[in-house]
């Protein structure tokens, strides 16, 4: 079995669509094992997209993450990195594809809904970031 992390991005939340992400997320056979409703610290946002640092538009990004309250969630299932990254779509929400999260609610690529990790060793990374006492 395999975990992700999924946030849902504060624009998610201010658009009311925490329900509509979950019954997407649960209608395909993934389990939610951990869920939280906060908002990020400066420090906390910088560390969740290090790997950002260095583009243009990381201030930007740190902004709206930090923005407002956003949904963290630890997804658990069969592929669980890839079967959420698909749910997800594309990261520009206009080449993402109809029936996706992304390619139904959002049309710009900083506010785009949804978070999934890219890979099992980034979702070990952001689990122990956002949920340190989780038990594995
Ligand atoms: P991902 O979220 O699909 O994994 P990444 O390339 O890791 O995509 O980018 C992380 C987040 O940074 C994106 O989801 C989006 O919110 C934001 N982002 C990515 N590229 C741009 C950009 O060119 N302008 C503004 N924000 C961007």
């Amino acid at each position: 079995m395999e975990r992700t992390l999924v946030l849902i991005k504060p624009d998610g939340v201010r658009r009311n669509i925490i329900g509509e992400v979950i019954s997407r997320i649960e209608r395909r056979g993934l389990k939610i094992v951990a869920l939280e409703l906060r908002t990020l610290d400066e420090e906390t946002a910088k560390t969740h997209y290090e790997e950002h640092a260095e583009r243009p538009f990381f201030p930007s990004l740190v902004e709206f993450i930090t923005g407002g309250p956003l949904v963290a969630m630890v997804v658990e299932g069969e592929r669980a990195v890839e079967a959420f990254r698909a749910l997800a779509g594309a990261t520009d929400p206009v080449s993402a594809g109809p029936g996706t999260i992304r390619g139904d609610f959002a049309l710009e690529v900083q506010s785009n809904v949804v978070h999934g990790s890219d890979s099992t060793y980034s979702a070990e990374r952001e689990i122990k970031l956002f949920f340190p006492d989780l038990v594995h």
